[in-house]
């Protein structure tokens, strides 16, 4: 029976398209693990027997559930995993963390199933919480949570969210005002993650034309840069951290051996954080002589630029089989607008190098920034098609804008008339393809409606996105369908009439009932309803 037990809930659409291994969790996993607490994980996502083994898991000791969301659909689930634990274990109390959690901490801990949030790391305090309810220690000195009292009064130990002033370069900071636990400086000092908790062989994180086997790392946390739509700046303070290249490679090590990973996607918010320890992880990377191959979300044009020919030439021999590159707009004053402290020809520069090897390119870009206007939307469209032209290994997607808590165009949305969710319930609906059919946004509903239809087409309009569809036939044929269609739109820049949305709703629509026939399970419409729009094709 575990003294503590911690729950993956399903993501939603994304798990059609990927499983990845839960990090976060296996990050609070780790600390009470290595001091010999028997913690149980139970992944939502890869069991199809999820209540009996939650009793199975719960015993006279266990003193504490945890789960993990980020915003959006996952705390639909998340709510519902909560709502299970409640009814069956009323005595219980149940911690959520993770980003949702950490950005909009007192409200999540006023939900009446709630009983403890966990604000950011929590490698550390997690574990600390489960000891202080074990010994019927106060609460009071323990940094880091937000908690319900008795009387069912929110008492916090950290700070609201404050954003200091944006000054004319863009640079920003963001602070707690009472200071939540600190950020985790020395990642080396935490144990290792223990991945005997996990069934390995269930996460499919990366499809591979030659089916190699893929695992997910996070090699550091937080990025140095602050770019007011994103989340990052917020959530760890400005601050990077990283594991050490030996500890990196350690890892590697042991994935490859142990389980026979051979693909890694180190999905850190920005891998080369440190420059020497990012080309000591390629030094290392090239023995296995692209035996492993990588692929990172967090890298930047301007770092590619900044690469001299040997170490474009090391880039590849470590076995990097793509990157995926925050491009944001391509329009110069939407770039500076939303501080991305790089310029369109260092991003063109770094295309066409890119180029010259055998690296496929992912570049994601957003639409809809506020006080974007309708030529500056196409810009970003037009650049997305530049850059497909000149490396033939590339494809981008198109996001539409979506405020994030804390976040300096989060303020800006606020001042513009957008209404912020006031309960968990509806902060299911902030996701980034949907919050506008909710909330108000500051674009008109004909321009909404084209954001949708250039995120909706993106999808489709570059054959190089194919592969990402590969696990699914339906998938596959949809594609192919839609494909001359999407392109034609993308090259015309013609998003009017857009229907196309709706024949997908009602395909998922068929697959969900054909599904559920054969499953006899029926998990809600809206799981399978978004399925072509996940942003992480
Ligand atoms: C893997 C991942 C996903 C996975 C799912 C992750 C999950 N939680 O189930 C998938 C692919 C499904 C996904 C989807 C999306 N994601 Co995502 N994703 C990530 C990514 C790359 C890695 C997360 C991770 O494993 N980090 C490593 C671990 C160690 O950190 P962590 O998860 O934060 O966990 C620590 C703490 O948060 C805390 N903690 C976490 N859980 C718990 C639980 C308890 C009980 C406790 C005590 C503590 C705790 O302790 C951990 C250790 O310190 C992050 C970026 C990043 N580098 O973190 C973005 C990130 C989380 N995603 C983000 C976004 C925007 C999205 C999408 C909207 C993207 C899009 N355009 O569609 C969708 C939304 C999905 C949805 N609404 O449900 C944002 C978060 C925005 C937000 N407000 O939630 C992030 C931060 C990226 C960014 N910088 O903008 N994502
Ligand atoms: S560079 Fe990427 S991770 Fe860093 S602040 Fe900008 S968008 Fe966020």
């Amino acid at each position: 029976m575990a003294d503590m037990i911690l729950v993956q809930p399903y993501t939603g659409t994304w798990d059609e398209m990927s499983i990845r291994h839960p990090e976060g969790l296996l990050a609070v996993a780790a600390v009470p693990v290595s001091k010999g607490y028997d913690v149980r994980l139970i992944d939502q996502r890869v069991t199809s027997t999820f209540e009996a083994d939650l009793d199975e898991a719960v015993g006279p000791e266990t003193k504490l559930i945890g789960l993990t969301a980020i915003t959006g659909q996952q705390i639909k689930y998340a709510l519902k995993v909560t709502q299970q634990v409640k009814a069956r274990y009323p005595d219980i109390p149940v911690c959520w963390g993770g980003v949702h959690a950490t950005l909009v901490p007192e409200q999540t801990a006023s939900h009446p199933l709630v009983d403890f949030v966990v604000v950011g790391d929590g490698d550390l305090v997690f574990c600390e919480l489960y000891e202080h309810l074990r010994d019927g220690s106060s609460l009071e000195d323990l940094r880091g949570i937000v908690y319900k009292e008795k009387d069912g009064a929110v008492h916090s130990n950290v700070g609201k969210v404050e954003l200091k002033t944006v000054t004319d370069d863009g640079s920003y900071m963001v602070l707690r005002k009472n200071g939540s636990a600190d950020v985790i400086r020395d990642l080396d000092s935490l144990p290792e993650l223990p991945y005997q908790l996990l069934e390995m062989d269930s996460y499919n994180v990366f499809f591979t034309e030659d089916g190699r086997k893929s695992a997910t790392m996070n090699t550091s946390r937080g990025c140095p840069f602050r770019c007011k739509f994103c989340s990052d700046p917020v959530l760890n303070e400005g601050k990077w951290r990283g594991f050490s290249a030996e500890r990196v490679l350690e890892k590697v090590d042991y994935l490859y051996h142990e389980h026979g990973i051979r693909m890694i996607y180190f999905q850190d918010d920005y891998f080369p954080g440190s420059k020497r320890r990012f080309i000591e992880v390629l030094e290392g990377l090239k023995k296995y002589k692209r035996d492993i191959g990588w692929c990172t979300l967090g890298i930047r044009a301007d770092t590619l630029t900044k690469l001299s020919d040997e170490q474009w030439d090391l880039l590849y021999a470590s076995g990097c089989h793509s990157l995926e590159i925050g491009i944001e707009s391509g329009n110069e004053r939407v770039i500076k607008l939303v501080n991305k402290a790089e310029t369109l020809d260092e991003m063109r520069q770094s295309n066409l190098k890119l180029a010259e090897y055998d690296i496929k390119v992912k570049y994601t870009m957003i639409v809809g920034f506020p006080g974007e206007t309708e030529d500056e939307i196409m810009d970003t469209v037009k650049f997305a098609m530049e850059l497909e032209r000149d490396n033939p290994n590339c494809y981008s997607l198109v996001f539409p804008f979506m405020p994030i808590v804390g976040t300096p165009f989060y303020f800006d949305a606020l001042d513009m008339g957008f209404k912020n969710p006031e309960t968990l319930e509806e902060w299911e609906s902030m996701d980034f393809d949907m919050w506008t059919k909710k909330y108000r946004g500051w674009a008109s509903p004909e321009l909404t409606r084209k954001l949708e239809a250039i995120n909706f087409t993106s999808y489709f309009h570059n054959k190089n996105v194919g592969y990402k569809f590969g696990g699914s036939v339906l998938l596959r044929t949809c594609f192919r369908l839609y494909h001359p269609i999407a392109k034609w739109r993308f090259k015309t820049q013609n998003f009017n009439f857009f229907i196309e949305d709706h024949l997908k709703d009602g395909l998922l629509y068929i697959k969900y009932l054909a599904r559920s026939l054969v499953n006899r399970k029926m998990m809600g419409f809206d799981y399978f309803q978004k399925s072509l729009n996940a942003s992480e094709v």
